[in-house]
Parts: structure tokens; sequence; C-alpha cells
């Protein structure tokens, strides 16, 4: 039962119990007389059980909204993020030494023992069957995706202090390679993967 259901069963109780309460104070002379604390306790319960999933309630719908909205978000920043965007921005950071040039499309790319990066913000292949190697040291697990416009083409294991690799056939073009744990691309775990 989500607490929204409970918020409306309290809430529910909460009247049918004025209105008997009510009722038996027009019926009963007596009443509520010797009972007056129990219906008082009675009621301070219901109220206080009501406001709390209320408050509960709007918690789950406000994460709710939250969660959409920065699903939304992210689609917004995939789709702002085009191929020619990407390059214009991260060319000039680009690292001039691809030090994951391999021979036959084997790239060597690997995570930082500390931080949230690779150790190469940008890789150069051939056409073909591209694979990367990718070693992670860190005891944090990552793993390494290959994605062109948002849409991921391959992804490799994700593993702690261990190595993996991740193979596509790719065509001319720039590629994303990036880690997909949740945040990690955006801390820095993302670079363009170029095939010539
Ligand atoms: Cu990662």
């Amino acid at each position: 039962m989500s607490n929204g259901d409970l918020f409306y069963v309290c809430g529910g109780a909460l009247a049918v119990c004025a209105v008997l309460v009510s009722f038996a104070g027009l019926r009963i002379k007596s009443f509520p007389g010797r009972a007056a604390p129990l219906v008082a306790l009675g009621f301070i319960t219901l109220i206080g059980a009501t406001a709390t999933f209320a408050m509960l309630h709007a918690q789950d719908e406000e994460e709710a909204k939250a969660a959409e909205f920065s699903k939304a978000n992210e689609e917004i920043t995939e789709e702002e993020s085009s191929p020619v965007e990407t390059e214009s921005k991260e060319a000039p950071a680009a690292k001039p030494k691809p030090a994951a040039k391999g021979p036959g499309g084997t790239l060597q790319l690997a995570a930082s023992p500390s931080a949230l990066a690779f150790d190469a913000t940008s890789l150069t292949s051939k056409a073909g069957k591209v694979t990367i190697d990718f070693n992670n040291p860190a005891a944090l697990e990552h793993n390494v995706a290959i994605e062109q416009n948002g849409k991921q083409i391959a992804v490799s294991e994700t593993l702690a202090e261990g190595k993996t690799s991740v193979s596509a056939e790719l065509a001319t073009g720039t590629y994303t390679f990036l880690c997909t744990v949740p945040g990690h691309a955006e801390a820095g775990m993302q670079g363009v993967l170029t095939v010539q």
C-alpha cells in the first residue's frame, strides 16, 4: 500500500469517526463523558497519521516528479550534445597524445585509480571492428560503453579492480566512449572516439 493510499484510508477513517462522534454526541446525553480522553486521543492519532501520510505522499510525488524531471533533463542534454557540438566542445580539450591508438582497431583505455576519469579523453581508430581493452585498477566499479548520438552501441562488463573489453563494428564517424555507472560520465568519465 502506498503512502497515498494510506493517506486516503486515514483521511476517510477520520471523516467517518467525526461523523460517528457528532452523531453519538447528539444521541447520547452522557457522551463523551468518561470516554472523552479516549475519543480525543483517537482523533489526535488519526489526525497525526493522516498528516504524516499526507506529507509522505507529497514527498513521494515530489520524488516522482524530480525523477521525471531529471529524466527529461537527461533527454534534453542528450539531444543537445549532437555530434557536431560534442566535437567542437571536446576537440580543443582533447589531448594530442592518443595513448590508445592501437594496431588493428584495438585501443587501450584505463580508469584512474582514484578519480572519476579515464586516462584519455579522445581515442582514434580505423573503421571496422573496434575493441577497447579496459583496465580498471580502482576499487570503484566502472565500465566502458560506446555511444553515438546518445544511443548505446556496446557496453563492457562493469567491474572493479580488473580488465574487460568492449567491441563493436564501427563505421567512420564520431562516437562517445563513457562509463555508464550513474554520474560517472557527467563527472568526466567520457571522451570522443573518432573512427577514420
Ligand atoms: Cu565509472
